[in-house]
C-alpha cells in the first residue's frame, strides 16, 4: 500500500516537533481487521496465568478477567498484524516520514487495562535499541476510541532535539524512564495528550520525551506500536533489545537496503545480511568470486 497524493502526512511537522497526530487515518476493513485479531489475543489469554513469550500480564490477570499489558510482537504472532505493519497503511507512514525505504524493528500491543492499567513514565526510545542515526520511529494505531482519562500517549514537541537522558537509576540499574531531576528541567505543561477515535495514529521520533498516565477508565486503551527506521540505519547489537527484537525484524519495506552505512565520518559499504542464512566463508565467497 502506499499513501495517496491527497493524503496529508505532514513531514515538516515531524521535523520540527518530533510526532504527528493522524485522527480516525485507519479505516475498515483494516480497522475491524485489526480489532477481531486483537480480540482473539484477548480470548487465547486466558490460558495464560503469567507473562510468557506471547503475553505480559499485569498480576491480578486471571482466566475469568484478563487483565493484559502487552501483546509481544504482534508482527510475529498474526500475519494480519504482519501485512498491517509490512505491506499496510503502518508501512506506507513509515514510508512517507522517511521519504524512502524503511527497515521494520520491532512491534507491540500495550493494552493498559482498565481501571489502573499501569502508566508508561517518562523516558526517550532510543536508548532502548540504538541504532548509527536517530531516523528510528514508531507508528501507533488506537484499535479503541481512546479518551483522557485512558491514559493516552503524551509527547512533549521538539524534545527529540534536546539531550539524550541517562535512563538508568541513580543505584546504576536500568530503570527505563528518566530521572526526577531530569523530568523537573522540563516544562511538562507543554505535553501534549494523543488521544482520538479508534483508527487514530500517532508517530513519535525515537528521542522524543514521552509517556502515558495510568487508565483511571473502565474501558482497556489497545494501542498497536511498530517501529522502524531508514533503511540505511541499522540497530547497534549489544545493546537493550536489539537482536531479540523478533523474527520479521530487520525487514526493509518500500525499496532495499544498500548495506552501506557510515561509521565515524566513514562509509562502509557492507557485506549482505547473513543473520538468517548464516555467513560464508572468506574462502567461499573468494573462491565463487574467481569462477
Ligand atoms: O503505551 C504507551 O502509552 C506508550 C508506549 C511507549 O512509550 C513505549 O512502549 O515506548
Amino acid at each position: 500500500m502506499s499513501l495517496t497524493s491527497e493524503t496529508l502526512i505532514d513531514t515538516a511537522a515531524y521535523e520540527t516537533n518530533g510526532y504527528l497526530h493522524l485522527p480516525s487515518f485507519v479505516t475498515d476493513p483494516w480497522l475491524s481487521d485489526l480489532q477481531a485479531v486483537a480480540a482473539e489475543f484477548v480470548e487465547r489469554s486466558r490460558q495464560s496465568e503469567r507473562s510468557d513469550a506471547t503475553f505480559d500480564v499485569e498480576p491480578g490477570h486471571s482466566a475469568d478477567a484478563p487483565r493484559l499489558r502487552r501483546l509481544n510482537s504482534p508482527v510475529d504472532q498474526h500475519e494480519t498484524f504482519a501485512r498491517f505493519a509490512l505491506d499496510g497503511p503502518a508501512a506506507a507512514i513509515a514510508t512517507a516520514v522517511l521519504g524512502g525505504p524503511v527497515r521494520y524493528h520491532h512491534s507491540k500491543l500495550n493494552f493498559k487495562w482498565s481501571s489502573g492499567g499501569e502508566p508508561v513514565d517518562w523516558h526517550q526510545d532510543i536508548q532502548f535499541w540504538p541504532h548509527t542515526d536517530f531516523s528510528p520511529l514508531t507508528i501507533g494505531v488506537y484499535l479503541d476510541d481512546v479518551d483522557e482519562a485512558m491514559g493516552p500517549m503524551g509527547v512533549l514537541p521538539g524534545s527529540h532535539r534536546g539531550p539524550l537522558y541517562d535512563l538508568y537509576q541513580e543505584d546504576g540499574a536500568w530503570g527505563g524512564s528518566m530521572r526526577a531531576a531530569d523530568i523537573a528541567a522540563l516544562d511538562m505543561d507543554d505535553m501534549v495528550w494523543l488521544s482520538g477515535p479508534a483508527g487514530s495514529v500517532t508517530v513519535h521520533n525515537c528521542c522524543i520525551v514521552h509517556g502515558s498516565l495510568a487508565n483511571t477508565s473502565t474501558r482497556p486503551r489497545p494501542l498497536l506500536l511498530q517501529t522502524y527506521s531508514r533503511a540505511d540505519s541499522y540497530p547497534i547489537l549489544g545493546i537493550g533489545a536489539n537482536g531479540v527484537t523478533g523474527r520479521l525484524s530487520g525487514t526493509v519495506v518500500g525499496g532495499s537496503a544498500t548495506q552501506s552505512i557510515t561509521v565515524d565520518g566513514r562509509a562502509v559499504p557492507g557485506a549482505p545480511d547473513w543473520s538468517r542464512q548464516g555467513a560464508p566463508t572468506i574462502f567461499g565467497s573468494q573462491h565463487a568470486a574467481r569462477e
